[in-house]
């Protein structure tokens, strides 16, 4: 009834059944040689709606993690026969860092040093048994909500704000490795770089507002384009675009970045009283030979060049 008459309980209701709804995608480890305790940790999170994975040991622990790389909070005892939640704290955080998997120690030990050598051990946090579950609970959030918060900042770190696709940074931090995975299988990997043409003009004719719908559409569609695909693709700036295909030699990608400026030749972006088309212009260079990842992107530029002096709305190899 007290609900029902008042939007700001309603909402408080509203906030709290997402965050525990949000629990649903946390998976959780605990980490407990004693079943009863592991049971009651285990019951307690379920009923927070959490994914609860349970190990009697270390080394079952340590498994666990190898076998679902998804689990982002363990919650580990001190005190266990073949390797103690201290060791095992050491040994997670070598492979795990702090900004995707969290650590909280728990322990029905007297010694009140344990804390400090739980979190030196490169735990997030430490509760002593018995605990008080309001307070576990808080602790358990805080270090879920941090996750989140990384995730979020990871995500805007690595894309476009302007078109949602990847950046720049995203594009030189993922591309030198997957160029070096197809050379090394042998396997032919191309570098295409898209410029939209005359978009100075059709800024200076429609407005920057305009140019950055047009913007978007082209990002959108380059985005369809390869979605069902393995290539990496990202702004890297203005109206250019890096694309890098893996897998595909000279030939290939230049056949598949023919269907790429025709779609982008085809695209029609809906005005008030009329429809924008724009078209782009796309070089492409192999890659092989060079050692330099943005050696690539300059050869692939190179081409561009060509591609936009013999009349542009072509593909150049
Ligand atoms: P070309 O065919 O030779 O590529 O000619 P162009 O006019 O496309 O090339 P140029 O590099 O001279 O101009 C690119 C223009 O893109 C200049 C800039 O105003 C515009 N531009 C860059 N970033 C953005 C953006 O985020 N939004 C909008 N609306 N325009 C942008
Ligand atoms: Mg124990
Ligand atoms: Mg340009
Ligand atoms: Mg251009």
């Amino acid at each position: 009834y007290v609900i029902k008459n008042n939007e700001r309980a309603v909402d408080m209701v509203i906030t709290a059944v997402d965050r525990i709804l949000a629990n649903r995608h946390v998976r959780v480890l605990v980490v407990d040689d004693l079943a009863s305790a592991r049971q009651m940790l285990t019951e307690l999170l379920r009923l927070q709606q959490f994914q609860v994975f349970e190990a009697s040991t270390g080394s079952e622990a340590m498994g666990m993690l190898e076998a679902h790389p998804g689990i982002e909070l363990v919650i580990t005892d001190y005190n266990m026969p073949d390797m103690d939640g201290y060791e095992l704290t050491r040994r997670i955080r070598r492979a795990h860092g702090s900004d995707r998997l969290r650590i909280i120690g728990i322990s029905s030990s007297a010694d009140r040093l344990l804390s400090a050598s739980f979190l030196k051990a490169g735990a997030n946090d430490f509760v002593y048994r018995p605990f008080v579950v309001e307070e576990l609970q808080c602790r358990i959030g805080h270090n879920v909500e941090t996750l989140s918060q990384l995730r979020q900042l990871r995500l805007a770190a690595f894309s476009d704000y302007l078109t949602g696709l990847r950046n720049r940074r995203h594009f030189f931090d993922e591309g030198p490795a997957k160029v070096a995975s197809c050379l090394e299988q042998g396997l032919p990997c191309s570098m295409a770089m898209l410029d939209i043409d005359h978009f100075k003009k059709l800024n200076d004719t429609y407005g920057h507002e305009i140019g950055d719908r047009v913007l978007k559409a082209v990002a959108t569609r380059l985005q369809a384009l390869t979605e069902d695909t393995d290539y990496l693709l990202a702004r890297l700036g203005g109206e250019e675009f890096g694309l890098l295909l893996n897998g595909l030699d000279s030939v290939a990608a230049s056949e598949f970045c023919e269907m790429i400026r025709q779609n982008i030749a085809d695209l029609k972006v809906a005005l008030d009283d009329n429809d924008i088309s724009v078209t782009a212009s796309i070089g492409i260079a192999e890659v092989g030979g060079l050692e330099n990842f943005s050696n690539y992107l300059n050869a692939a530029d190179q081409f561009l060049y060509f591609a936009k002096r013999y009349g542009r709305n072509r593909v150049y190899s």
